[in-house]
């Protein structure tokens, strides 16, 4: 069987090798992968979309996203590391295996590419696009401050200098315009809206823009607590949880917001490892066990979803 060239799910990789993979995932598995493009990014690196899941008529289906951060790593490990898992045990496994029946998974493998093809490159702890704009010879938007969700109300700078840059408008980056116009046309048969970052290890709900609380907030609450007691009982990982602006901190232009706002009523951000030790640096022998906790979250997270 032929490999894209030097891919490993237990070593980070470059785009390239990262692009590769999904043209090679979805060409072996055509009964549960599909791919499309949703746009293409500042410097011309085209978005991959990854649908993942049995062919059916109508079916619901969760959004995940990896890589919005250029220097969390383990992010975009996390969502090859879920495809490979879908397609391993599809068919071997019940719960996966009701799951794709049942549900599509919409995976986005690097959300900000160019950002990430940097950290590879020039810099490893860039975080922002690479966008440039006349009137500064600063580089790159803050893509979850980029949102239309409170834009640059609170925990985000208008100086495009800074590491949370909400950029010239919400929007204004290609990048989180693809991923926005893609949901936006999907609305009916999005359930959930998962992001994936690093690093603290916490499960944060809306809202981020303001300290107000979701008409659903009980639940929320409820489902993130029992979803990283899950996480744990693999590897004893501790994650916190609870609404974004007092977990965390108080941050405007997140995409989790946004996508609550726009009706989809699951919305979560996690926050992998670690706590700070390695930080974005996670050595590639914690890509195992965090993507193995990490999946047994997701899928207790979809089953909820499933069958509410
Ligand atoms: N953390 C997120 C950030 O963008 C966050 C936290 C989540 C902010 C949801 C706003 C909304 O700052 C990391 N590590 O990027
Ligand atoms: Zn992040």
């Amino acid at each position: 069987q032929v490999r894209a060239t030097g891919h490993s799910y237990e070593k980070y990789n470059r785009w390239e090798t990262i692009e590769a993979w999904t043209q090679q995932v979805t060409s072996e598995n055509p009964d549960l992968i599909s791919r499309r493009s949703i746009g293409t990014t500042f410097e011309g690196r085209t978005i991959y979309l990854l649908k993942v899941g049995k062919a059916g008529q109508n079916k619901p289906a969760i959004f995940m996203d990896c890589g919005f951060h250029a220097r969390e790593w383990i992010s975009p490990a996390f969502c090859q590391w879920f495809v490979r898992e879908a397609i391993r045990t599809y068919g071997q496994e019940i719960h996966m295996t009701e799951l794709l029946d049942k549900l599509d998974f919409y995976v986005l493998p690097v959300v900000n590419i160019d950002g990430y093809v940097y950290t590879w490159t020039k810099n490893r702890m860039w975080r922002k696009t690479r966008s440039t704009q006349a009137g500064t010879t600063c580089v790159g938007t803050d893509p979850n401050r980029n949102f239309d969700a409170g834009w640059c109300k609170i925990g985000a700078s208008r100086s495009p200098c800074d590491e949370t840059y909400c950029g010239p408008a919400a929007e204004s980056e290609k990048e989180t315009k693809a991923l926005a116009n893609f949901i936006r046309s999907n609305l009916s048969s999005i359930k959930a809206y998962l992001t994936i970052h690093s690093y603290s290890q916490m499960m944060l709900y809306p809202y981020s823009y303001d300290y107000k609380l979701t008409e659903n907030n009980a639940e929320l609450n409820a489902l993130a607590k029992a979803t990283v007691k899950e996480l744990a009982t693999l590897h004893g990982t501790k994650y916190t949880y609870g609404p974004g602006a007092t977990t965390i901190y108080p941050a405007a232009g997140g995409s989790d917001d946004w996508a609550y706002d726009q009706g989809i009523k699951y919305s979560f951000t996690f926050e992998l490892r670690d706590k700070g030790r390695y930080g974005f640096a996670l050595p590639e022998s914690q890509i195992r066990p965090t993507c193995e906790e990490t999946l047994l979250a997701i899928k207790h997270l979809a089953r909820y979803v499933l069958q509410h």
